[in-house]
């Protein structure tokens, strides 16, 4: 097999404190009726779900709100301090793979995983498929949600350091995140971007170049460095056609083929270590279509083919000849 681990630990995060919308609480059960255990399976893993994790709680003392928007800070700070710990705990003996929950459980899984890269020795690079960046800071953000600000935590910007209750150790590099599918991105937010360097493939270069070329750039570089790679994977990423159950749908996204076959060659790479299902809201569901569509992704990602590709050439055979 091309992944890493042979087993998999699965974790519900069902947080939801860090979007206005209800209901991402109820996604790890919804991927959990879909199947995603026993398909794990289907495909030959050993696969542990952990159940549910609760938040910690924060005390008033170590918790520094910043200046600006940042909605249930308090409480985020909990759920990443819980999720970071149990993260690294994870990564220790299996492969981790998120269920969440909205999108601000990856200020805790990735940067759970950054002290696993670190105890490694190894680099931490970051896949983000999403409609959005998630780069925005308390100052920048109008909304407040704090899903929209957590490649900025994650990455050490100090005005988001006290959702881990003091400066992070162990921040992702700026230039070790790679962003694919996004399309709305906020006006300041843009500007932190690039002002960090942040590696961002907008929907347009995927309509010019695909997929395949800009995640090939990735992936070359975590090969070179032997670096680790966690994937984060947003609903929103997919176009709203196939994926309905999103509170925050931005029309124009990844088709299904798309998303596929950068799952298809996330898996032939052998490069991912950690993955998170995000933005999952089961209320906006059609008949589970959404989560059913999560379930076959990640089993793209652990290697479920269409047809096994032969190294040197098709022999696909139809009939007599
Ligand atoms: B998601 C937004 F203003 N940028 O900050 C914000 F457009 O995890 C959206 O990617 C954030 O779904 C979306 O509120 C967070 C908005
Ligand atoms: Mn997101
Ligand atoms: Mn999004
Ligand atoms: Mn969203």
């Amino acid at each position: 097999s091309n992944t890493p681990h042979s087993s998999i630990a699965l974790l519900g995060v069902p947080v939801q404190d860090g979007t206005h919308e209800k209901g991402c609480l109820m996604g790890p059960d919804a991927l959990r009726t879909a199947g995603i255990v026993e398909t794990l399976r289907g495909l030959g893993f050993s696969c542990t779900d952990h159940g549910d994790l609760s938040p910690v709680t924060t005390g008033s003392d170590s918790i520094s709100e910043p200046k600006g928007k940042a909605i249930n800070f308090a409480k985020i700070a909990g759920w990443t301090q819980s999720l970071s710990d149990k993260a690294l705990d994870m990564a220790r003996s299996s492969f981790p793979l998120f269920m969440g929950g909205d999108h601000s459980l990856s200020m805790g899984s990735v940067a759970g995983m950054a002290r696993y890269a670190a105890e490694q020795k190894r680099d931490l690079f970051v896949l983000w498929l999403d409609a959005h960046p998630d780069f925005n800071l308390p100052k920048t953000s109008d909304s407040g949600n704090m899903h929209g600000m957590s490649v900025a935590a994650f990455c050490g910007l100090s005005e988001l350091s006290g959702v881990y209750g003091g400066p992070l150790e162990h921040p992702v590099n700026t230039s070790h995140v790679h962003m694919m599918g996004i399309r709305s991105v906020d006006r300041q937010e843009r500007d932190l971007l690039k002002q960090h360097h942040v590696c961002v493939n907008d929907m347009r270069i995927l309509d010019e170049v695909g997929v395949i070329k800009p995640l090939q750039q990735l992936l070359d570089a975590v090969k070179q460095q032997d670096a680790m790679l966690h994937v984060s994977l947003d609903v929103d990423f997919l176009d709203p056609s196939i994926a309905p159950a999103v509170g925050t749908t931005v029309p124009g996204g990844a088709t299904f083929r798309e998303a596929h076959l950068i799952m298809e060659l996330l898996h032939e790479s052998g490069c991912v270590t950690s993955l998170d299902l995000v933005e999952l809201n089961p209320f906006l569901d059609h008949r589970g279509k959404t989560a059913e569509l999560l379930t076959d992704l990640t089993a793209s990602l652990f290697g479920r083919k269409i047809f096994d590709r032969p190294t040197r050439r098709p022999h696909f055979r139809h009939g007599t000849d």
